[in-house]
């Protein structure tokens, strides 16, 4: 037996029913302090989370041993966002103990499902990008890779969503309110960050010049750590969250004073740093406070992986083989000259040394092209609230361009590659920082990638032709079919064994079964039951009575132009039109299903949210389609939602303006749970294609090549195509005239207008008849259920490479030079 001091007994820790039971009953009385007869269903859910967490401990304990006793190198994953949500099935299904806690939970006259539903989920991000980071810690603990995620520990997730009159209002996600049985608070590892000040310039014994950063505000960044599970439980990694916490320090000054609650206010100003995360996804606040996020969470993190190297190292040399740092966006980009600093001020570092070592330290993953955005910080921002960080900017500017001039290029490409951006106030580019800051820079799939090397980053890639490369995107198969899928997952694993739970690739074998006309019966009753899971929450939610008959047709995703819910909107406003027109075909029954936030300052994206509520209100309470056609605005779409949507679709939308979309991922999960894709040829919809091939998923529309060119072009007139399309016209005018919005006919002009007058720069009527040819297609296919589930099935079995187990083996291999600790059996 392991000599080390263990508080609970062993048996206490046993992975059997009744060692369950016995350490959710002693952790409802000594940990939560309440009786069985005083006990809510959230106490039950707190106890349980504890005798789960207590079997983490010793693993997690043993990984971090482990990597000590290998001086592995490690990962850290730097992300302003870590899209978790809940994690009690996840704990229970990689631990392999869901059977044995369900039933220790029933002999206690309990449902597993209530108590899983009391936990909130934990939406520390804004969408794909904090999603991604959340598959990807899964699958480095999967691999057994030592890899750490870095971020903050917001007070407030994002917002929750709420219709009101069918508008969006924004409600706090107090997600800590009952607290957070995950996390292990480290009140002890706590680091300095500062803030203002001034550089004083000195010499040191040497002569040389030497800088201090003086007279800052400082405010301190305490860790909370969450264990995470691989799959299995041999490996368990460390997610570290910062919260801002005043140092004592400088209110005391107000103390001495006698202004007590002066003191006070000074306390609670500082610990905002880490109280509520950004909404805007894609478009930047560029506000201060974010800027101070950004910084914070960096060099706490910064201060961190170099405390654990230099445990074991002395000097920095080996930084590079012992830590490879990834920039999630350019969010921690600030992160390039905060090791800078570190290394040449701090620890009298050679500049050029100090530089070698922070280039084959940091990577950088870009997950946009939209210019809006693209973060450029204002440089008398950065002045004021980091001015040492701006002289070290400028100098690594300086050296850069310097570089590049002697290798005789033109002033037009030094001010395109320059770190500044000149044109108006001037800003620091973070991107260009983070591109020349690192070795290497990745885009999240074939599409992005090569468009990065295009446009944004073209010159740079001229500069630096070896840098850019592509890691396409992936979804861990843990959470998104083997947690939230069972009826499919134990179909797959009655046929092909669970091997595929690991290594996703193995679902190719489920090939041949599309031809297999009782796997495609029992594939048909997977979905449908996990459709009558969702229709049963749509009239739960919404009062909409939808069949499961019909097909689920689903679009969710973050609300945004580009990703144009707009266009499903119109096609369905036709498809209403035309079975009203025609009610004596044949047509096949259809739920729109729609969920995603907006950003609360987006207003297009709030219009069109009311305008898909207007329309189901109309829709829904019309005999003349009943039956045929429902509309379903789900609010509040997070992760728990997406566990629910995910397995009862039946068509995926993805219609992003093609170029647009830097991978999506929501298109992975969809087709992975047997959802055919109607998508135009846009980010990872591409590969997927590839994958599925063409004949298994609907591909309509503009490429990215010839959107690029409608769009800078000046030819393009939206108003001649919708003259030329009547449904397109009529449904067009049935919005502009108030027949969805009695109350305010006037209401969409604004949608109408960017449509119109506004010139369609997102191209939904130039697409739009594509689209719709492309869903006749589609009807007529499940028109015929047979073929469609052959497709439904070549669409699961195809998935493999999607796992995102395959990305994080790349970026192992090809960026970040590591490898697999694994725990001696
Ligand atoms: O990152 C998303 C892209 O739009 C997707 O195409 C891609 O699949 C995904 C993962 O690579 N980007 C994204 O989610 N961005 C944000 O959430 C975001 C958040 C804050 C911010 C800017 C962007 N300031
Ligand atoms: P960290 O990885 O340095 O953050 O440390 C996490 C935990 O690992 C610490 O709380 C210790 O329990 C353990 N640890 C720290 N240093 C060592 C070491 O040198 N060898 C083995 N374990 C260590």
């Amino acid at each position: 037996m392991d000599a080390r001091y263990n508080p609970r007994s062993l048996e206490h820790r046993g992975l059997d029913t009744e060692a369950f039971k016995r350490s959710f009953l002693e952790g409802l009385v000594y940990t939560v302090g309440k009786d069985t007869r005083a006990a809510t269903r959230r106490d039950w859910f707190t106890t349980s989370a504890f005798g789960v967490r207590d079997r983490l401990v010793d693993r997690w304990m043993e990984t971090t041993r482990n990597y000590y006793k290998a001086d592995a190198k490690r990962v850290y994953y730097l992300s302003l966002e870590f899209l978790i949500g809940r994690l009690m099935t996840n704990s229970l299904a990689n631990l392999g103990v869901m059977q044995a806690v369900g039933d220790a939970l029933d002999g206690l006259g309990l449902r597993l499902g209530d108590i899983v539903d009391m936990e909130p989920d934990a939406a520390l991000g804004n969408g794909g990008l904090g999603r991604l980071a959340a598959c990807f810690l899964d699958s480095m603990a999967t691999l057994g890779l030592p890899g750490y995620g870095y971020g903050i520990r917001y007070e407030f997730g994002l917002f929750e969503q709420r219709f009101e009159h069918g508008w969006q209002v924004e409600h706090p996600e107090h997600w800590l309110q009952f607290g957070n049985p995950w996390e292990f608070p480290r009140p002890e590892i706590l680091y300095p960050v500062q803030f203002y000040g001034r550089v004083e310039e000195t010499r040191d014994s040497m002569g040389e010049r030497a800088y201090k950063w003086i007279d800052t505000e400082r405010v301190l960044a305490m860790a909370f750590d969450t264990p995470v599970v691989g799959y299995g439980g041999k490996t368990i990694n460390t997610l570290r969250l910062w919260s801002a916490r005043a140092t004592s320090d400088f209110h005391f000054g107000h103390f001495n004073d006698g202004d007590y609650m002066k003191a006070v206010e000074q306390k609670i100003l500082s610990e905002n740093l880490s109280r509520v995360l950004y909404p805007n996804d894609a478009t930047d606040a560029g506000r201060e406070l974010r800027f101070k996020q950004e910084y914070f969470f960096t060099s706490a993190s910064l201060q961190d992986i170099l405390r654990r190297y230099s445990q074991h190292h002395s000097g920095f040399d080996l930084l590079p083989e012992k830590a490879a740092i990834q920039l999630n966006d350019t969010h921690p980009a600030i992160g390039i000259a905060e090791l800078m600093r570190l290394l040449v001020d701090k620890h009298a570092l050679q500049w050029e040394h100090a530089w070698d070592i922070t280039q084959r330290t940091f990577s950088y993953t870009n997950h946009t092209l939209l210019p809006e955005a693209l973060e450029a910080w204002p440089v008398r921002l950065v002045e004021r609230v980091l001015p040492r960080h701006m002289q070290i900017i400028y100098e690594i500017n300086g050296r850069f361009l310097q570089k590049v001039q002697a290798r005789k290029s033109d002033a037009a490409t030094l001010s395109k590659v320059s770190l500044i951006d000149e044109n108006g106030d001037r800003r620091v580019r973070m991107g260009n920082l983070a591109f020349i800051g690192s070795h290497k820079v990745n885009g999240v799939s074939g599409l992005h990638t090569e468009l990065m090397k295009q446009t944004v980053f073209a010159d740079l890639h001229t500069e630096f032709p070896e840098r850019i490369n592509n890691k396409t995107n992936g979804i861990t198969p843990r959470r998104w079919l083997h947690q939230s899928n069972k009826p499919l997952s134990d179909l797959i694993t009655s046929r092909i064994g669970s091997g595929w739970i690991r290594n996703l690739e193995e679902l190719e074998a489920l090939k041949p079964r599309a031809e297999d006309e009782v796997f495609r019966e029992e594939f048909r009753r997977a979905k449908r039951q996990n459709k009558k899971r969702l229709a049963a929450l749509i009239g739960r939610e919404l009062n909409v009575e939808v069949s499961v008959d019909s097909m689920f047709d689903v679009q969710v995703k973050r609300i945004h132009e580009y990703k144009r819910q707009l266009l499903n909107v119109l096609q369905t406003i036709a498809l209403y039109n035309d079975m009203r027109d025609s009610q004596t075909v044949n047509w096949v029954p259809v739920t729109k299903i729609f969920a995603g936030k907006a950003a609360p300052s987006y207003h297009m994206a709030k219009l069109t949210l009311k305008l898909i509520n207007d329309v189901a209100k109309v829709v829904n309470q019309d005999p003349s389609v009943r039956g045929l056609l429902k509309i379903a605005l789900l609010p509040n779409y997070n992760v728990t939602l997406a566990e629910i949507i995910m397995p009862a679709a039946d068509l995926s939308e993805q219609i992003s303006t093609a170029g647009m979309e830097a991978s999506g991922t929501g298109n992975m999960k969809l087709a992975l749970n047997g959802a055919l894709t109607i998508g135009t040829l846009d980010g990872a919809n591409v590969e997927i294609r590839d994958a599925v091939g063409p004949e298994n998923i609907f591909i309509f529309g503009l490429t990215a090549e010839e959107a690029g060119a409608l769009r800078h072009g000046n030819a393009y007139n939206p108003r001649d195509v919708i003259a030329a399309n009547p449904p397109l016209k009529r449904a067009l005018d049935m919005i502009a005239s108030g027949v969805f919005s009695p109350d305010d006919p006037h209401r969409y002009r604004p949608l109408i207008q960017a449509l119109t007058d506004g010139g369609d720069s997102f191209l939904v009527t130039a697409d739009f008849q594509a689209y719709r040819e492309a869903h006749e297609a589609v009807a007529d296919l499940y028109r015929n259920p047979d073929q469609w589930t052959r497709k439904a099935v070549i669409n699961t079995a195809s998935m493999g490479w999607f796992s995102s187990d395959r990305t994080i083996a790349e970026y192992a291999s090809e960026i970040w030079n590591v490898e697999p600790v694994l725990p001696e059996e």
